[in-house]
């Protein structure tokens, strides 16, 4: 075979139809690698997944080739006939999902989503109020190092000292001395529920929207695995690609009407959801990626089973029998535990840094990220715990008797974090337990 680049060219130009393997072998080793990684660790990062073969198929599919600006019914480039129906197909399945007004699935991912919400509902140096990134917050919600931080006033809210959960009366004083025009609840690193309606009174209180950030829960909430915000919130936003198991994307969901249009956007001609649309394009974005709100259509459709309903249960349930297990063996858990699919180990008591750990348990096949924990004397770039999560194992089809190896397989690698024969052990060990289960996407092809 010529795998030259002539060679490889040649037959492109020839029929458009070459192979991977054909076009670029490099890619195609490293793609090659990359799935033999996904089938024999595991994969405990708390925002990933392994998206479905239908889901993957639609992101690779012909709609990559289409230039939509612009939403349906009124693009600024012509035969958009068929995407029209398809993004109406998403939006229509998204707003029946999750029981909302409006909803936008255009953002590229969860960043652009927020950085939407910025742009609809506030004006530069307007006060927000979000979780701090090291007690479990997300970046766009305020963090100094982001716009959100630096184009807005932050008014940080924390954490009960003792609990380590949001406190809501400090929250509530907070809000009604600073009143802040947007409040964020969600976060990357909470293992436990939002009381939405606490905060929506907090909210209302304070004449502040009210927006969630579910980019880690939405599967569990259209599951009914944790409380669906929608009608509580202003705006809700999400990524597509975590415990929905999509495709790397985001979406919004709103209501229609802005309950303070009068108070904060007494001139505007538009509507809550109109402002919305308006920022995600053309204020932030171009052309949206047709492939990937064809791949959203899909997993929607897959998220509205009956076995998505038991996935999203059993996600909670396996994270809760990991950190039972990590208790039994003498961890500290942020929290003190689990009510969704993440928990973050609180490594402070021992000797090495998070970022030290997780680097250990990845030579053992055991992916992980290193993560701030509540009062961290370490740096982002170093940290003091480790975030945990099961919504890929549940993917694999794993349970609560895995997670109890599961356990078994961390205790060993971090008690003997300096021997590599114990890290190359656990790595055989781990292929091996891995091997019994179907990884989708992976495996399936
Ligand atoms: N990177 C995401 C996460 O891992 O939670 C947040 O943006």
């Amino acid at each position: 075979m010529d795998n030259s680049a002539d060679g490889a060219i040649a037959r492109l130009d020839t029929n458009g139809q070459a192979s991977l393997a054909a076009v670029d072998c490099h890619v195609h080793e490293l793609l090659l690698r990359q799935e033999r990684q996904e089938r024999t660790t595991l994969k405990l990062i708390a925002s990933e997944n392994f998206a479905s073969s239908a889901v993957l198929e639609a992101t690779g599919s012909i709609f990559t080739n289409k230039y939509a600006e612009g939403y349906p019914g009124a693009r600024y480039y012509a035969g958009n006939e068929i995407v029209d129906e398809l993004e109406t197909l998403a939006i229509e399945r998204l707003k029946a999902l999750f029981g909302s007004e409006h909803a936008n699935v255009q953002p590229y991912s969860g960043s652009p989503a927020n950085q939407a919400v910025y742009r609809a509902l506030l004006s530069p140096r307007d006060k927000v109020m979000g979780l701090p990134l090291p007690e479990g917050g997300h970046l766009t919600h305020g963090w100094s190092v982001n716009f959100s931080g630096t184009d807005y006033q932050r008014v940080p809210y924390g954490l009960h000292e003792k609990t380590q959960q949001i406190d809501y009366d400090r929250l509530r004083e907070t809000a009604r001395r600073e009143r802040p025009k947007l409040i964020w609840v969600g976060g990357t690193a909470y293992p436990r529920i939002f009381d939405y309606a606490a905060m929506a009174e907090i909210a209302a209180e304070a004449n502040s929207y009210l927006v969630a950030d579910i980019a880690h829960i939405s599967g569990l909430i259209v599951a009914g695995a944790h409380p669906n915000p929608v009608a509580h919130c202003d705006v809700v936003t999400s990524t597509s690609h975590k415990s929905i198991r999509g495709p790397r994307g985001g979406f919004i969901l709103s209501k229609n009407e802005d309950r303070y249009q009068a108070l904060y956007h007494p001139t505007s001609k538009y509507n809550l959801a109109r402002r919305i649309d308006r920022a995600v394009f053309p204020q932030l974005q171009g052309g949206p990626h047709m492939n990937i709100i064809a791949a959203l259509a899909v997993a929607l459709q897959e998220a509205a089973t009956p076995a998505f309903r038991t996935y999203g249960h059993q996600i909670v349930r396996n994270a809760k029998a990991l950190a039972e297990a990590l208790l039994d063996r003498g961890y500290d858990l942020v929290t003190g535990g689990t009510d969704n699919h993440m928990l973050i180990l609180d490594l402070r008591a021992r000797p090495l840094s998070g970022k030290a750990y997780a680097e250990r348990l990845a030579r053992a096949g055991i992916i992980t990220n290193f993560n701030m924990v509540p009062g961290d004397p370490r740096d982002p770039a170093v940290t003091s715990g480790i975030r945990l999560g099961s919504p890929a194992v549940t993917s694999m089809g794993m349970r609560e008797e895995e997670m109890v190896q599961i356990a078994a397989f961390i205790d060993l690698v971090c008690r003997q974090p300096d021997d590599e024969k114990v890290h190359a052990n656990v790595r055989r060990d781990v292929a091996d337990f891995c091997a019994a289960f179907d990884v989708p996407g992976v495996s399936d092809r």
